[in-house]
């Protein structure tokens, strides 16, 4: 039995440079969270006793890197190396050109973009796995790495990894690096692929696997959720079992509420707001949205974004204290103005005595058999339902209704 880890999209050194301005310290935090999440991945290999680890591209945001980036990251490299475990670097788009002509540490291989490389894998004096990869050579990779790094697989001993930061099957929310079809992995010779890119954890088939670790520090509240990296275990019959594990040092989050009509004052509107908190009890970040129909909209829309933060930052800590605003998002209409309905209510009730139900039934789409189906109390309904919405449209904010 042997254990690897697999992860991908550290982005080390990312910017955060849309939290700069509002909010520095908080600029700086992030900034340092994929360092440490990086770190605690290498911990994991080292608690778990892995054999290596695979990182399948944009271990860095940028080809080219800081110093003080570069220093974190060999420093977490030298950690793996003190504690005998080999690290195998397929480069992606981002950080093709890092760290090319470096010297790294003796543990760690970063595969060429040249050429695919393979790499056997001892345990006691036996080999027991291969890991085959490619680089990225320059941004706008469009070559098939998948089936470049296949094709030194087809003969190798052990346990066979494939390693590529590569756009599988075309995923549309993703630029299309390294494009391959899945059903080629399927049918290629690696037991592992370990797939970087697709910020997503996924798991694409198994037998082979086909794995997406995602990113392991979500950057934004469009990367939500718990994020790390795989752990691999492969026993003796070489049946792997993975288990994802976190490492986020933040969690990102957004909360819609779109109820809140009711809610007619502040009080009100904070109840609702505590009573809809997720229980993440660790670090996060939450975007609050408010939409719909509110009579707060305009005192809520005349506000700016620090004040709204401020605002509902003190209901968001009395139950979550980890957890910070990420902004407040108003999108709120006022509600249909309720003088202007009643008055309205008379004409549009004239206007349903003057229908002609059974005509306008016989011009429906529906056998007589089907119309048949529904109970009067139904008809009643849909008649109210559609009285209702005739105010709103020509009481309201057409949005309020939507
Ligand atoms: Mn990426």
């Amino acid at each position: 039995m042997f254990r690897f880890i697999h992860c991908a999209d550290l982005h080390l050194a990312s910017p955060f440079s849309s939290w700069r301005k509002l909010r520095p310290q908080t600029a700086r935090e992030l900034a340092l969270a994929p360092f440490a999440a990086f770190d605690r991945i290498a911990d994991t290999a080292v608690s778990e006793g892995a054999l290596f680890v695979v990182l399948a591209g944009d271990v860095f945001d940028t080809s080219a890197p800081s110093l003080y980036a570069e220093s974190r990251f060999r420093a977490t490299l030298e950690k793996l190396n003190a504690a005998g475990i080999r690290v195998f670097w397929a480069a992606g788009n981002h950080d093709c050109g890092a760290l090319t002509n470096s010297e790294l540490p003796a543990n760690t291989v970063r595969f060429s973009g040249d050429a695919p490389e393979l790499h056997t894998i001892e345990q006691n004096g036996r080999i027991v796995a291969s890991v085959a990869g490619i680089s990225h050579a320059g941004p706008g990779e469009r070559r098939d790495l998948a089936a470049l790094t296949d094709a030194l697989l087809a003969d190798a001993p052990g346990f066979r990894i494939g390693a590529v930061h590569a756009n599988i099957d075309g995923d549309p929310d993703y630029e299309p690096y390294a494009p391959a079809p899945l059903a080629e992995l399927k049918q290629g010779h690696a037991d592992y692929w370990a797939l970087g890119h697709i910020h997503r954890r996924r798991v694409l088939c198994e037998r082979p696997f086909a794995v997406y670790s995602g990113a392991a520090q979500g950057r934004g509240v469009h990367e939500p959720g718990a994020r790390g990296g795989v752990l691999v275990e492969v026993d003796d019959a070489e049946n792997a079992a993975l288990r994802m594990f976190d490492v986020q040092l933040f969690r990102f989050e957004t909360l819609t509420l779109d109820r809140i009509a009711g809610a007619d004052d502040l009080p009100a509107l904070e109840k609702v707001f505590r009573s809809s908190l997720p229980e993440i009890k660790e670090a996060l970040f939450l975007r609050l949205v408010l939409a719909g129909g509110s009579p707060l909209n305009a005192r809520l829309r005349a506000l700016g974004q620090e004040e709204l933060t401020e605002l509902f930052l003190p209901a968001l800590r009395a139950k979550l204290p980890k957890a910070d605003l990420e902004s407040v998002i108003v999108n709120t209409t006022g509600l249909p103005n309720a003088a202007r309905r009643e008055g309205l209510a008379a004409e549009v009730a004239a206007v349903r005595d003057s229908l002609d139900l059974p005509g306008i039934a016989a011009a429906l789409p529906l056998t007589p058999a089907e119309l048949a189906g529904f109970t009067p109390a139904e008809f009643a309904e849909i008649s109210r339902e559609a009285e209702e919405l005739l105010l709103d449209y020509l009481a309201g904010d057409l949005e309020a209704t939507r």
